[in-house]
């Protein structure tokens, strides 16, 4: 990487709206390397009053769904709307698929090449516990930057939907029509994490399969449990080609913020986002300082051969190692 600035110097560059100097802050906050990483905390307190005032949408579904497509229409949306927009992906495969988001650029050919836009892939090779830290402090330095709703776009597998829904503020479900009963029993766990559901491809011969499905979820959602935040989520459907259903979208995302904002729930859902995060960190400092201790791997060998000879009882062994 290039030489380093002084953290002041980021920062200043960041909350002038200077992508560069965003892009090179980003590129440090995903480092592994300790100055790095004490550079990048450094840029991100000093840019943390200019945080926290975007609106954080968090979007999923299978692969094929429209993610993509849906994210370059309903962009394209909001820039003529006057907003500014940052797409950030949540993708712990990126390594084995080349970088979904990365590679979808032909699919958002618009949005890559509109200055109102800013598009970041996860970081390549990094877990999910990684790439959510990484995904929230690139979040929090696009805040800074200036831009005003922030997408993030996670592959519709493992765990990952349940790490965007601990970092957004609405988060939207993105199902095919005519996938079937498999796919509702797959993502019931998600279901139950949506926000809204839209039902995409609501265009040509699939618009009427599209209206059915918004029935077929409308009723299984009603046989969840109350979410608690007086929202039942709605069911829309959306056409990426046509742009139908796209702008009711978004109306539907402000009117949810207008009520959470109302009655209380958006601060108390931040700040159990806050507590989350800073619970899950201080977890994986603590882990990473243990064994990062010298002579700690050769130790743990040790007591592994003793373990496996069965002379050394498990619970044992951890009572000698957090004694020492
Ligand atoms: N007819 C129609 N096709 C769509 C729409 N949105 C996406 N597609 C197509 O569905 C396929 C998968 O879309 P993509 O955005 O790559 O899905 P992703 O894997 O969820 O990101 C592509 O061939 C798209 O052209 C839509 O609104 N209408
Ligand atoms: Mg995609």
């Amino acid at each position: 990487m290039r030489h380093r600035l002084a953290p002041h110097q980021y920062a200043d560059g960041i909350l002038r709206g200077d992508r560069l100097l965003l892009s090179r802050a980003i590129t440090l906050a995903e480092s592994s390397r300790p100055d790095d990483q004490a550079l990048a905390q450094a840029v991100l307190t000093q840019v943390l009053p200019a945080t926290g005032r975007s609106i954080r949408v968090g979007i999923t579904g299978v692969p094929g769904v429209g993610k993509s497509t849906f994210i370059e229409a309903f962009g394209s949306y909001l820039i003529q709307q006057g907003y500014r927009l940052a797409v950030l992906a949540i993708d712990p495969t990126s390594q084995r698929s080349g970088g979904s988001l990365l590679g979808d650029k032909t699919r958002m050919e618009t949005l890559s090449m509109n200055p109102a836009a800013y598009i970041r892939p996860s970081p390549a090779g990094d877990s999910l516990g990684g790439v959510a830290q990484h995904t929230r402090e690139t979040m929090l330095l696009c805040e800074a930057a200036g831009f005003d709703v922030i997408l993030i776009e996670t592959v519709g597998v493992g765990q990952s939907e349940t790490v965007v829904h601990g970092l957004v503020d609405f988060f939207l479900l993105l199902m095919l029509a005519g996938a079937g009963d498999e796919l509702q029993g797959m993502k019931r766990g998600i279901m139950e994490l949506a926000d809204a559901l839209a039902i995409t491809k609501a265009d040509g011969d699939t618009t009427a399969s599209a209206r059915r499905a918004q029935l077929d979820y409308t009723n299984a959602l009603h046989l969840f449990p109350p979410t608690g935040t007086g929202w039942p989520p709605p069911v829309r459907t959306c056409s990426a080609l046509t742009g139908d259903g796209i702008a009711d979208l978004w109306t539907m995302i402000l009117a949810h913020q207008q009520q959470m904002h109302q009655n209380g729930e958006f601060q108390q859902r931040r700040q159990a986002q806050q507590l989350t995060w800073f619970r899950a960190l201080l977890r994986q400092r603590l882990d990473a300082r243990f064994y990062s201790q010298p002579g700690m791997s050769e130790r743990l060998a040790a007591l592994e051969v003793q373990i496996r000879a069965g002379t050394l009882l498990p619970a044992a062994a951890v009572q000698v190692l957090l004694d020492e």
